[in-house]
């Protein structure tokens, strides 16, 4: 960050240099963080807007911009009520400044290149520098000012989903206020009059500006012990959302309906997705928005939760049930909370089994029993985003590296320690360790597994199983025309693990 441009908000704005402090101090951790890592990102602040007034721009509270799409640690509040902080799976929060009791921050609508995953990135609409926007956090009673600054080629609106505020506040272009213009800056003021999980996305040509990722997520945390929520050691948050984005392609199709081919997570997929580090008997809160067109069964391995509110608020203890899935629906909102008390790498992801694939070829046709070796790697080098499936089940995908057009992830990918994944899209990891450390996100290695707790090969001696000759019972009698018995080739697996 120019280090400049910061005096300058002191100079040009009316607020004082404490939460100026603040702010710096905030960049100056995050600085920190990010330098630790070794990565190249960084948050950087944005030049004004040539459509925007440098008169305008004075008085906006300095827009802040993130490059990379790490996860980036919680963004500890040394303004205003304090709060545990939730971290952002591959996201980030976004620092605000205080005015005369407000809570001032500033969005701003813009096009954004967004890595998906390591080799492949998409050119999405979003806001400040990252699809979704950042994560923008409050505690309940909270004055909140936010400007948001339309740097789109067309109009566009915030609609802020599941708050209580003014109806002028709500963000429907049209309906509630005029649509933002290309170039203009609006302002929205309200209290965030309850806690919980909420989300932001444009209330303008919806269907585009939505496909493009443009959303975020809005947590208000409770002023004071409230009865139905605890305190928690790790408060996860992330959107689900999806794309329709050719393989080779970068920009997404906008008049898709319901035939998507990216399932993300925070507009990442995996193995591009962050896993969830945690302590051995940390209470752990997951928040997910769904911000896609279809419902997402949301599954863990190894633990049972509970869902501890919707988008209507905290869940009172007597109306909770333990699950292992929870379905999240378009438009809603669910928080998850367990105890992670079992070490290990556990899956956790989508149950819906194409979301956890990466973009393929829409009407490949099933090609088990089909003899088609060789085949498809000459096809591919004629039409590049040209796939089959295997002929023995799809994991001869994971294993056919088959040239893939360039900017495409693998449709069925990851590298575990005992080898392929065979996965993608919606699908990460929850990783319990005795030896994280409190406040520790980082991720140190596979777990390992104590001697003898690894399903391994049977040694001994394998009985042939005794098959059932029965029919089965029925309803009632099939009508039998003299059909002659049939029987059915099946070509099972052969040792053909070589693809040439
Ligand atoms: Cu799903």
């Amino acid at each position: 960050m120019n280090s400049d441009k910061n005096t300058d908000i002191s100079k040009n704005t009316n607020t004082d240099n404490r939460t100026n402090d603040n702010m710096n101090e905030q960049l100056r951790t995050r600085r920190k963080f990010l330098g630790g890592l070794g990565t190249l990102g960084a948050i950087t602040a944005a030049a004004s807007a040539a459509a925007v007034s440098k008169v305008a721009m004075a008085a906006l509270p300095e827009p802040v911009l993130q490059t990379t799409p790490d996860t980036m640690p919680p963004l500890i509040p040394t303004t205003g009520r304090p709060y545990n902080p939730v971290v952002t799976l591959n996201g980030w929060t976004l620092p605000w400044r205080m005015n005369n009791g407000v809570k001032e921050f500033h969005l701003v609508a813009e096009p954004v290149v967004r890595e998906m995953a390591p080799g492949f990135t998409a050119h999405l609409w979003g806001y400040n520098g990252q699809s979704p926007g950042p994560t923008i956090e409050v505690v309940e009673g909270d004055k909140v000012r936010i400007f948001v600054t339309n740097k789109l080629p067309e109009h566009t609106s915030v609609h802020w989903h599941g708050q209580r505020l003014p109806n002028g506040m709500d963000g429907v272009t049209g309906l509630t206020q005029q649509g933002i213009p290309a170039g203009k800056t609006f302002v929205y003021e309200f209290v965030a009059r309850r806690p919980g999980t909420f989300m932001y996305h444009p209330h303008a040509d919806e269907m585009t500006q939505m496909a493009m990722g443009m959303m975020g997520t809005w947590i208000t945390h409770p002023k004071a012990k409230h009865p139905h929520i605890d305190e928690v050691d790790r408060d996860f948050v992330f959107l689900l959302n999806s794309y329709d984005i050719d393989p080779g392609a970068y920009t997404p199709k906008i008049m898709t309906m319901l035939d998507f081919n990216i399932w993300s997570w925070n507009s990442r997929i995996f193995p591009g997705i962050a896993p969830l580090v945690v302590r051995k008997n940390d209470r752990v809160r997951i928040r997910v928005g769904n911000l896609s067109m279809t419902n997402h069964p949301i599954h863990i391995h190894g633990h049972e939760f509970q869902v501890t509110g919707t988008d209507g608020g905290p869940v009172p203890r007597q109306a909770r049930w333990p699950e292992v899935t929870t379905d999240v629906a378009v438009g809603q909102m669910r928080q998850i909370e367990f105890i992670a008390d079992e070490e290990g790498d556990w899956a956790f992801h989508c149950h819906k089994s194409h979301h956890t694939m990466n973009a393929m070829g829409h009407s490949a046709p099933t090609m088990i029993g089909v003899d088609h070796e060789g085949v498809a790697k000459k096809i591919s080098e004629l039409i590049p985003d040209y796939m089959v499936m295997g002929d023995r089940g799809m994991a001869d995908m994971g294993q056919m590296e088959m040239p893939l057009p360039d900017n495409t992830a693998p449709m069925m990918t990851g590298e575990g320690p005992f080898g392929g994944v065979e996965m993608g899209g919606m699908f990460s990891v929850l990783k319990v360790r005795k030896e994280q450390k409190r406040g520790d996100y980082q991720d140190h290695g596979w777990y390992q597994h104590p001697e003898g707790t690894v399903a391994r090969e049977w040694q001994g001696k394998v009985a042939e199983p005794t098959r059932s000759t029965s029919s089965g019972t029925r309803s009632m009698h099939m009508e039998h025309k003299n059909q002659p018995a049939v029987e059915v080739q099946v070509r099972k697996p052969a040792g053909k693990m070589q693809h040439d």
